[in-house]
């Protein structure tokens, strides 16, 4: 536990500063950001004997390591030629070059962004930064220039939502009792963590915006403008969800009408107000028309006009609006075959490509639905070339486990981010090029997991997604595992044992392959869903199958899956590309992971692995659950031996008997209702309850 916090030091404990803390350094540059950067290095000194200057003068005497602005002479040393490695393209804001030459290691950045990303860099490298011959100088950009992190947290406790809508750590870091938590170290400590992923956008309030949350504009702007100051020594710009009714919600018109002029000039006001306060702030996320919330429709409006509008009043201070693409009907009628709740998104936008300002970013869901174990790519991402778009995974594990469940998710994201919606051929960009392009690519977004949990995220082994997501945000060709690494190295690194390799065997063991085990005893082949309605943990297959939300699997007793193809089914598979459009409505040709999302199929259909479905979904099951199992006996096995510490190792072991216990849940509740349907015995015989 770190002892200002009283909470987790997570990957950034003091030991992780070991290297960089026992070694010469010279930090350089002057703002907020380098004073960071100096902070960082001079506690790291004083816990492990190094030295730290600011100035290049000879009394001082040699440096090991020299973090400088490229701009700054008389500490640039003229062995390291910064353009040369930076290329073509310019290092940019946040952008450094690292290089060892004659023993002496460099940081290099346009911007003092740049060498904060390069200190933690250099964390990240430990002793290897120090040791061996000349490193020739590279250059380290961020792929994507926005990497954010929403918080759905509301100010006071939701009565059905809780403090943080789909949290599971507990209360929100930001808010307590309808007010500012106040624990501003932990705010500190918090943004400290997230920059050393590498991310510098945040949002700090439920998208569902309630009537408290709604005066975080104006009236409660100062709260807001206290967690800004806090967030920016570490390259971090705030976010606010805003109400789209804030104009009759707080009081001043009878409309909200976005084309209407003293709408509009009520925005512009309170956006000036904002900026007032908070000269760095990032801009507005908007939930609108979705769920409930309020929106243009209201107004015989459209999407582009709300977006438009708001995007107007930030503009002058450079502001950004997220206006998020989760629209769908939430009121259907489960009878109505043809509406289908996969299309809404791409329906709702894609017409709107070429309409939305310069400074709007539409934020898409990283699927069609809604975050579930498996889903294919929502076709947005691919359909609207003139306009700016985020992709939004969610961190926080709504669908996936819920923090009790052991669910890696760098996979599944590393998956979104390498998918290429136009196949190989032709213009064979993936999600995250799309995301990152400087003129069209509005970044990566997660929904955080993060609440006032001692270990920040409920399971401290849900510490590894918040950190995977900041660096895939970054380098979205990361290997997951290898990330998992650089989370293992920094977490635990300074073992008393001194031996990580136990520890980061059983770590990759539980971990790597977390996801699949986990979409093994839940949904299967991208159906989704068959959670508990309303809190979404814990099996109930037809939980959802006669529900307004559009969300069904149809299975009846000769078979499962939503017919999506547009030959017999709902038109879907008509919203991608090529090749995906013929792939995907082909049940031959989809995917085996992916079929009961596109097709309606017997039980008997077989997959290309060779077994029906049926069968499938037995064996995933049983096999599943059994790797539960496997899990909490590795982690058993850590036990008492010193290689994690006993509160944490005692905190994931309970978790794993949850984990099991629903697991087991699922595979019998799964198997029972697909044999009691199906009629079709395991061919294994196994016992079916
Ligand atoms: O995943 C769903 C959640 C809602 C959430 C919504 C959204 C904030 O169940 O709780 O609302 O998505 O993304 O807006």
């Amino acid at each position: 536990m770190d002892t200002a916090t009283g909470v987790h030091a997570a990957w950034l404990p003091p030991e992780a500063f070991r290297a960089l803390g026992s070694h010469r350094v010279l930090v350089r540059g002057d703002g907020p950001l380098a004073v960071t950067v100096y902070e960082e290095v001079a506690r790291a000194c004083v816990d492990y004997g190094g030295r730290v200057g600011r100035s290049p003068d000879a009394e001082a005497g040699p440096y090991d390591l020299v973090f400088a602005l490229t701009g700054d002479v008389p500490a640039l040393p003229a062995v390291v030629d910064v353009r040369a490695a930076a290329g073509a393209e310019p290092l940019g804001e946040e952008g450094f070059v690292f290089a060892r030459v004659g023993g002496v290691c460099f940081v290099l950045a346009d911007a003092a962004a740049g060498l904060l990303y390069g200190l933690f860099h250099v964390v990240r490298l430990g002793g290897s930064a120090f040791e061996g011959g000349d490193v020739p100088a590279a250059a380290h950009r961020p792929a994507m220039r926005t990497r954010m992190l929403d918080h759905w947290d509301n100010l006071e406790v939701h009565p059905v939502m809780g403090h943080v809508e789909r949290g599971y750590a507990g209360g929100s870091v930001f808010w307590r009792d309808g007010g500012p938590r106040g624990d501003l170290p932990r705010v500190r400590a918090y943004a400290r963590l997230l920059a050393a992923t590498g991310i510098n956008a945040v949002s700090v309030n439920n998208v569902n915006v309630h009537t408290a949350e709604t005066h975080l504009l104006t009236d409660r702007l100062g709260d807001v403008a206290e967690l800004a100051d806090v967030f920016r020594p570490y390259g971090i710009r705030l976010h606010l969800s805003v109400n789209f009714a804030s104009p009759v919600v707080l009081g001043a018109l009878t409309t909200a009408d976005p084309l209407d002029g003293e709408v509009r000039a009520w925005w512009a006001k309170a956006a000036a107000g904002v900026y007032q306060a908070i000269p760095d702030f990032g801009g507005f996320v908007v939930k609108a028309d979705s769920e409930g919330q309020p929106g243009p429709f209201s107004y015989g409006r459209s999407h582009a006009d709300g977006a438009n509008m708001l995007a107007e009043a930030l503009a002058p201070f450079g502001g950004e609006v997220h206006w998020r693409a989760f629209v769908y009907n939430h009121q259907q009628d489960w009878r109505d075959r043809s509406t289908d709740r996969a299309r809404a998104a791409y329906d709702h936008f894609a017409p709107q490509d070429g309409e939305f300002a310069a400074n709007v970013v539409l934020q898409v869901k990283h699927g069609p639905m809604d975050f579930q174990t498996r889903e294919p790519v929502s076709p947005v991402i691919a359909a609207m070339p003139r306009t700016r778009l985020a992709v939004e995974l969610q961190v926080t594990q709504e669908y996936t486990g819920q923090q009790r469940h052991v669910c890696y998710l760098a996979p599944m994201w590393s998956g979104v981010l390498g998918f290429r919606p136009w196949g190989d051929g032709g213009e064979a960009r993936d999600v995250a090029a799309l995301a990152a392009d400087p003129a069209a690519g509005g970044g990566l977004v997660a929904v955080s997991n993060v609440g006032d949990d001692p270990y920040w995220t409920g399971h401290p082994l849900a510490q590894a997604n918040l950190y995977a997501f900041g660096r895939l945000a970054w380098a979205p060709d990361s290997d997951p595992a290898a990330l998992l690494d650089e989370w293992i190295d920094l977490t635990f690194g300074a073992l008393p044992s001194g031996d990580p390799a136990p520890l980061r065997s059983t770590l990759h063991a539980v971990m790597d392959g977390s996801w699949q085990t986990y979409e093994r005893y839940t949904a299967p082949l991208g159906v989704g869903f068959m959670v508990r309605p309303g809190h979404h943990y814990g099996p109930d297959v037809d939980g959802y199958e006669y529900t307004p939300w559009g969300t069904y699997h149809y299975a009846d007793r000769d078979g499962i899956g939503v017919d999506r193809t547009r030959a017999t089914g709902t038109g879907y598979t008509g919203q991608y590309p090529q090749p995906w459009s013929e792939v995907y409505e082909s049940a031959e040709r989809c995917p085996d992971e992916l079929l009961l999302f596109f097709h309606h199929v017997p039980y008997g259909h077989v997959l290309h692995s060779g077994t029906t479905v049926i069968q499938h979904i037995y064996d995933t099951h049983f096999a599943g659950a059994l790797e539960a199992e496997a899990m909490r006996s590795r982690w058993a096995e850590l036990a008492g031996g010193g290689l994690v510490d006993a509160a944490l190792h005692t905190r994931v072991a309970e978790r794993l008997d949850e984990q099991v216990r629903c697991a087991q849940e699922w595979r019998d509740q799964v198997n029972a209702y697909f044999l009691r349907k199906s009629g079709v015995p395991d061919a294994h015989g196994r016992h079916i309850p």
